[in-house]
């Protein structure tokens, strides 16, 4: 049965500040947590949100039609079951393998290059808003096929789009601007579409537009609904994971030495990384029937919000699991960009993240580059970390000093 904290709420500012510090009580206390003001419950244990996430008759994924729908302008891949999910989930895959992933590394290498160049010789950068967020964005863009020169309206639209299926308590306001923000990005990718329909090249978007599924190709609303699906999990967690990996190097300076010396460690760190501190925190389903979670009832029609970094945290599924270790035993690097992934940072079952295998050589291309260039990393004086974000959640800036770098020879 779980046990009241007074006033423990999953919209306190308390827990905003650092949900971390919470879930071990969430865990023992109340693994079935109800928010009675949203009327949700939060599972926290690796056990249970795993159960959740595998048992697709018990927990579907319909909520999506309301918390994703209006601002995708049309059904995402998560929310499809049955033949056509496999069906559309094999187009994105095949968008992001093979020769289109070689041609995204390319753009992934081109774009940190560049934006990175100019606080080279400064010596200082803040990894999340000088370079992360425009990084995420643009590299998104270029797969997309998109113009690069948009990128600060796409980037404004997008957030929008987040905040939309990422708030727990949407003012009517908020609401009306997301969907302001999701109407305007769909006016300016269907001209778009039309054209990559008549003359496609081999960006994302063109072969969204060339696919077929029984012989139909997708309509111009389905095809919008998956550009603006994969601009949404390709931008929104780029800059996060990257700052909270340097983060993490930085508060272990053995570890970040060791993955200097060694840069074959640099996945290891992404993968813990990603275990310690999942970019995406909330995964929301709903049950399709009565479902007993440690003696309590959660009934047919209820939303569950998996709470994936309480999961990734439990110490029935890792030992030490509140201790940042890139050589961990429990965590294997091979498995951890896979359906066999231990951590649930991509969730799992039949929704996982389908962009395992681009979010990694992203993160580790990128990494792989700035790493050698900032030497002596270090916080910015007076720099104060802090995070936001119950759903998706990072840093909100990590300024950071290091050793200028006089030629460019390293780019
Ligand atoms: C976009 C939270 C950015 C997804 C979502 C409606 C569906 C799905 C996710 C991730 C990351 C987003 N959910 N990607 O958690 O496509």
């Amino acid at each position: 049965m779980p046990v009241a904290r007074s006033g423990f709420s999953i919209l306190s500012e308390d827990f905003a500040t650092d949900p971390y510090r919470s879930f071990g009580w969430l865990r023992e206390q109340a693994p079935v947590h109800h928010e009675s003001s949203i009327d949700s419950y939060f599972l926290s244990r690796h056990e249970d949100v795993t159960r959740v996430l595998t048992d697709h008759e018990a927990f579907s994924t319909e909520m999506f039609q309301v918390r994703a729908e209006p601002v995708m302008r049309g059904p995402v891949l998560a929310q499809m079951t049955g033949a056509e999910h496999t069906a559309k989930r094999k187009i994105i895959v095949r968008g992001f393998t093979g020769d289109a992933l070689r041609e995204q590394i390319r753009a992934i290498r081109a774009n940190a290059a560049e934006l990175m160049a100019p606080f080279l010789t400064r010596g200082r950068v803040d990894l999340v808003n000088d370079f992360g967020r425009p990084f995420g964005v643009n590299v998104t863009l270029d797969v997309l096929g998109l113009d690069k020169a948009d990128w600060r309206q796409v980037a404004a639209w997008h957030s929008g789009v987040i905040e939309f299926i990422t708030s727990l308590d949407l003012t009517p306001e908020r609401h009306r601007h997301c969907l302001d923000c999701a109407e305007q990005l769909e006016a300016y990718l269907v001209p778009v579409i039309r054209q990559r329909r008549r003359h496609p090249g081999d960006d994302l978007i063109s072969r969204l537009c060339t696919a077929e599924f029984d012989g139909i190709a997708l309509s111009d609303r389905e095809v919008t609904a998956l550009i603006i699906n994969v601009l949404a999990a390709s931008t929104e967690p780029a800059d996060k994971t990257l700052a909270l990996l340097f983060r993490h190097l930085i508060d272990h300076p053995e570890q970040l030495a060791q993955v200097r010396q060694d840069p074959e460690l640099l996945p290891a760190a992404i993968a813990e990384t990603l275990r310690y501190t999942p970019p995406v925190q909330l995964i929301p389903r709903q049950a399709e029937r009565d479902a007993v979670f440690a003696g309590v009832t959660i009934p047919a029609g209820a939303t569950v919000f998996c709470m994936i970094g309480a999961a990734n945290r439990d110490p029935e599924a890792f030992t030490a699991p509140d201790t940042f270790d890139i050589h961990r035993p429990d965590l294997s690097t091979a498995r951890s960009f896979t359906a066999a992934a231990q951590h649930l940072a991509f969730g799992t079952g039949l929704h996982q993240c389908v962009g395992t295998a681009f979010a990694r050589a992203e993160i580790e291309t990128v990494a792989g580059m700035l790493l050698p260039l900032l030497e002596k990393v270090r916080y910015s004086p007076g720099f104060r970390y802090r995070e936001t974000g119950l759903y998706t959640r990072g840093p909100s800036a990590l300024s950071l000093d290091f050793t200028p770098v006089l030629d460019r020879q390293g780019l």
